[in-house]
């Protein structure tokens, strides 16, 4: 009886997985070409950050991969200067394999500025997501939480605001049926801890 009760707790604990995995990043595989506009990795005539690091290619936006919290923005990033010349306004332009429905962005670049997420309506771009400056120091990871889903097969990243410096190390989109949500979670976790007492609860004979 006891080795039954840990094999159906193994089991529900099983169906639960792909609901805690962060699967999902419709980003680490979907992507069909990228095209960034602008000029990354060079700086303005007299920056205090010269020298700096070449910028890393951008395909490392997409590689599931962040920096620790805080790294310099210039430290294995993809990074450009806003103000460079007669200005840069880069954007990096994604165009996806087949429509999907997302609803949740991760965003991690440097802290004092925001960086948008938009998405195509099929007519005009929209903002999906604003990762709003936090003003701490480099790297920093914004999470929108569970957003109103939008159907697109084109998102854009862009930055604004802040000192004009600007670095991204990671963009991560989610699919709507694949974000664990709250109240899915609560009830997976409702179900093992039941498993769990009655488990428990067996008579000493029937063991
Ligand atoms: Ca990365
Ligand atoms: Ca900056």
């Amino acid at each position: 009886m006891k080795l039954r009760s840990m094999s159906r707790l193994l089991a529900a604990a099983a169906t639960c997985l792909p609901l805690m995995a962060s699967a999902g990043n419709v980003l680490l595989s979907d992507i069909a070409s990228i095209n960034v506009s602008g000029t990354p990795g060079v700086l303005r005539a007299g920056s205090i950050w010269a020298p700096a690091p070449a910028a890393t290619a951008v395909g490392t936006l997409f590689d599931g991969s962040f920096l620790p919290t805080g790294t310099t923005w210039t430290n294995g990033t993809f990074w450009w200067d806003e103000l460079l010349g007669q200005g840069n306004p880069l954007t990096i332009e994604l165009q996806l394999n087949a429509p999907r429905t997302l609803e949740r962005f991760v965003v991690q670049g440097d802290d004092n500025e925001n960086y948008l997420v938009d998405w195509w309506d099929g007519a005009a771009w929209q903002l999906a997501y604003n990762a709003a400056a936090v003003f701490s120091f480099g790297m920093e990871t914004r999470d929108s939480g569970l957003l109103p889903a939008i159907t697109t097969d084109r998102l854009r990243i862009r930055a604004q605001g802040g000192d004009g410096y600007y670095s991204l190390s990671e963009v991560q989109a989610f699919e709507a049926d694949r974000v664990p949500e709250p109240g899915s979670l609560a009830l997976a976790g409702l179900a093992l801890a039941a498993l769990v007492t009655a488990g428990r609860r067996r008579p000493a004979a029937a063991r």
